[in-house]
C-alpha cells in the first residue's frame, strides 16, 4: 500500500480499496496482455484497460497519436483485442493483487450491454462505461445526448453486479451538467471518470504547415496540460451537483503532484493519468506519488482524502 513517509495514499473508490490514488486512464499503455502486466507491475494503482468492443480492432490510420510540450492529440479509433480476448485476461490480473477496472465501449447499445454482461462475469472490480469517445468517424459522443445515455444506462445497467461508472466528455455549460445528473441518478451510476480528451481539436504543425494526425483531416482528442482547466472545472462541478457524494476519478493534465493535488482539491478521490503516463512511462507513477507526499506533508496534510473537495472560493 502506498504510504509515502507519514503520508497516506490509498483511496477508496464505490467501496473499493485502491492502493495508490493514480493510475493509467483508459487507452494509455493498456490495450495488449502484455501492457497490462506491465501495469500490474508497476505501482499504478489500479489496472484500468483500453475501451472494448464486440469485435477486435486495429483502429484508425497512423500518425493517430501527438505529443508536444503541453498536450498531445489523439485519434487511435478504438484499436483493441476485442471483448472476449479481455474476459480471458481480467482473471489473469487478479495476481497483482490491485483493483482492475474494465472500460467498455461499443458502436450501438447493444453492443455496450452484450460487453457489459461477459465483462461483468470476469468480475473486474469496478465497470467504466465509456460515453464519450470522440474519434469514430460519423459517431457521436453518447454523452452529449442525455436521452441517449439514459437509455444506455438503464440497459447496462441490469447485466451489471460490480460497481459501474461512466467515462463523460467535457461538458462547456452548467446546464449540460445539470442536466446529466438526473440521468446518472436515475442510471444507478457509482462513480464517475471525468473528464475524457476534449474532442475534435486540431494541431497545426506551422513548419509543414500540416495536421500532425492523420485520421479525420487531423481533427482529435486533447489531452495533457493543456486541457487541465476543463478537467478541473468538471471535476468541482460534478462535485458539487452531487453535494461531494458520488465518488470521481479526475483526468486530464494531471503531470506532477501539484496537478494531482489539484484534482483532489476540487473534489476528486483519485486520478488517472494519460498523456504523461504515454510520453513517461511506467516510472510516472512513482515521481507523482513522491511529489504528491511530499506537497502533502508540506501543507499539513495527512493523506489525500485530508484535501479532498477542500477548494476555497473567494
Ligand atoms: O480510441 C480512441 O480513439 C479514444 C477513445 Br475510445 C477515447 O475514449 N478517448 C480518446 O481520446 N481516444
Amino acid at each position: 500500500m502506498s504510504r509515502r513517509g507519514s503520508i497516506d495514499l490509498t483511496t477508496t473508490v464505490a467501496g473499493v480499496r485502491f492502493p495508490s490514488c493514480f493510475m493509467n486512464a483508459a487507452g494509455a499503455r493498456c490495450v495488449t496482455r502484455e501492457e497490462l502486466e506491465a501495469l500490474g507491475r508497476s505501482r499504478t494503482g489500479a489496472i484500468v484497460t483500453k475501451s472494448m468492443t464486440v469485435e477486435p480492432r486495429s483502429g484508425n490510420p497512423e500518425p493517430r497519436y501527438y505529443g508536444f510540450p503541453t498536450g498531445s492529440i489523439n485519434s487511435m479509433g478504438l484499436p483493441n483485442l476485442g471483448y472476449l480476448a479481455y474476459a480471458r485476461i481480467i482473471p489473469e490480473l487478479r495476481k497483482f493483487g490491485k483493483p482492475i477496472i474494465a472500460s467498455v465501449a461499443g458502436f450501438v447499445e447493444e453492443d455496450f450491454v452484450k460487453i457489459a454482461r461477459v465483462i461483468n462475469e470476469s468480475r473486474p472490480d469496478l465497470i467504466e462505461v465509456n460515453l464519450s469517445c470522440p474519434n469514430v468517424p460519423g459517431e457521436p459522443q453518447i454523452g452529449y445526448d442525455a436521452q441517449a445515455s439514459e437509455r444506455l444506462l438503464a440497459k447496462v445497467r441490469k447485466v451489471v453486479s460490480v460497481p459501474m461508472g461512466v467515462k463523460l466528455p467535457p461538458y462547456f455549460d452548467p446546464a449540460h451538467q445539470e442536466k446529466m445528473v438526473g440521468v446518472l441518478e436515475r442510471g444507478g451510476v457509482e462513480f464517475l471518470s471525468l473528464i475524457n480528451s476534449v474532442g475534435n481539436g486540431l494541431v497545426v504543425d506551422p513548419d509543414r504547415e500540416s495536421v500532425v494526425i492523420k485520421p479525420k483531416g487531423g481533427f482529435g482528442g486533447l489531452g495533457g496540460s493543456i486541457i487541465k482547466p476543463v478537467a478541473l472545472a468538471n471535476v468541482r462541478a460534478f462535485w458539487k451537483l452531487f453535494g461531494g457524494r458520488l465518488p470521481i476519478i479526475g483526468t486530464g493534465g494531471v503531470c506532477s503532484g501539484s496537478d494531482a493535488f489539484e484534482h483532489f482539491l476540487c473534489g476528486a478521490t483519485a486520478v488517472q493519468v494519460g498523456t504523461t503516463l504515454v510520453e513517461e512511462g511506467m516510472g510516472a507513477f512513482e515521481r507523482l506519488e513522491h511529489e504528491l507526499a511530499s506537497l502533502l506533508e508540506k501543507k499539513g496534510y495527512a493523506s489525500v482524502l485530508a484535501c479532498r473537495g477542500k477548494l476555497k472560493e473567494l
